[in-house]
């Protein structure tokens, strides 16, 4: 075993969220086939360690946006799996009383403000909430996560632009999964680092090992700490995969076997258990308790959201519209 620089405790915490994801998903998924959950999910297996790695770096009070690859990145900052089923079953019990379903949970409490089901979306929204914080100098950063895809849009360019210019505390997060859909990276920009696009924008840009947790947390606190000096916002695009379709009955033609079978012996939550178990002490009883653990919370989270109830017609208006702007602390 060599020194790690992190405490158990931090280790395994990091080991748990990873895990809480991919069992979340995969559990998500057997719940659709089943019936209990309608309409998409775009899981994100195998992109665990870069939700993980980048939510560790901040605090509770900075904030985050999130895509229509979310559920990772909402329980990496503290989304409950209890309420995220319930919403993706469309239970008035679940984030968004069951009207919003996987692409739209949000939890200001938790700083979470929205996954998107625009891609690219939720990144002027956190050049927004890093400007507020700006101007009220409260030292929080706002962590806008977006795709590869993302990074080909107007939206994504005039956010850096802003935030460039501004200095703003804000830090654009790319999981670059290597495609948008099916299209592969070659084929929708002409750069093979995403993260030289900060370039344009007088920021720091760094390539990272997206299925790396630690190297994804060391990444994301060194922009952290630039942003909460004031000294401006930081581009990071951590390489990583995802292993099953866009969405969930995607029948992924556009990729061979070979590929994914590659990518699948870089799984960033078996990597990790395997370096647990090498480099940190930590026993396999240990790993196996915490695996049980997580079986359990989500055995609880799907009893939770079957017998919740689905919201009446009624309710339709409902929760849809901002009724004032006061109190609406994020
Ligand atoms: C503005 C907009 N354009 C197109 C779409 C359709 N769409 C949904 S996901 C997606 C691919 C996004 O790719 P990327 O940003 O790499 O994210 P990934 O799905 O790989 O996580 C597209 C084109 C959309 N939802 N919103
Ligand atoms: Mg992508």
């Amino acid at each position: 075993m060599s020194e790690s620089p992190y405490s158990q405790k931090t280790l395994l915490g990091f080991y748990h969220q990873m895990l809480m994801i991919r069992e979340f998903e995969l559990r998500a998924i057997n719940e659709r086939r089943a019936g209990l959950i309608p309409g998409f999910i775009h899981s994100c297996v195998g992109q665990e360690a870069t939700a993980v790695g980048a939510c560790a770096a901040l605090e509770s009070s900075d904030v985050i946006t999130s895509t229509h690859r979310g559920h990772g990145h909402l329980i990496a900052k503290g989304g409950e799996p209890k309420y995220m089923m319930a919403e993706l079953a469309a239970r008035t019990t679940g984030y968004c009383g069951g009207k919003g379903g996987s692409l739209h949970m949000t939890d200001f409490s938790l700083g979470i403000l929205g996954a998107n089901g625009i891609v690219g979306g939720g990144i002027p929204i956190a050049v927004g909430a890093a400007l507020a914080f700006q101007q009220k100098r409260e030292p929080r950063v706002a962590l806008a996560f977006f795709g590869d895809g993302a990074t080909n849009e107007g939206a994504f360019h005039e956010a850096l632009n802003l935030a460039g210019l501004w200095r703003l505390p804000a830090i654009f997060f790319c999981e670059n999964n290597l495609y948008g859909e099916g299209t592969p990276q070659e084929k929708q920009a002409p750069v093979a680092d995403l993260a030289i696009r900060a370039d344009s924008y007088a920021m720091p840009g760094m390539t990272v090992d997206g299925n790396d947790v630690l190297a994804v947390y060391e990444a994301t606190k060194v922009a952290v700490v630039r942003a909460r000096l004031g000294e401006g916002p930081t581009l990071i695009e951590a390489k990583t995969y995802r292993q099953r379709g866009h969405y969930e009955g995607d029948p992924m033609v556009y990729r061979s076997k070979v590929e994914m079978e590659e990518w699948k012996r870089l799984d960033p939550v078996i990597a990790f258990r395997e370096w647990l178990l090498r480099e940190a002490d930590v026993s396999e009883a240990e790993i196996i308790t915490f695996e049980q653990d997580v079986q359990k919370a989500l055995d609880e989270a799907v009893a939770f959201a079957a017998s919740s109830p689905k919201p009446v017609p009624e309710t339709a208006l409902a929760g849809v519209y901002a009724e004032t702007h006061d109190g609406l602390v994020f």
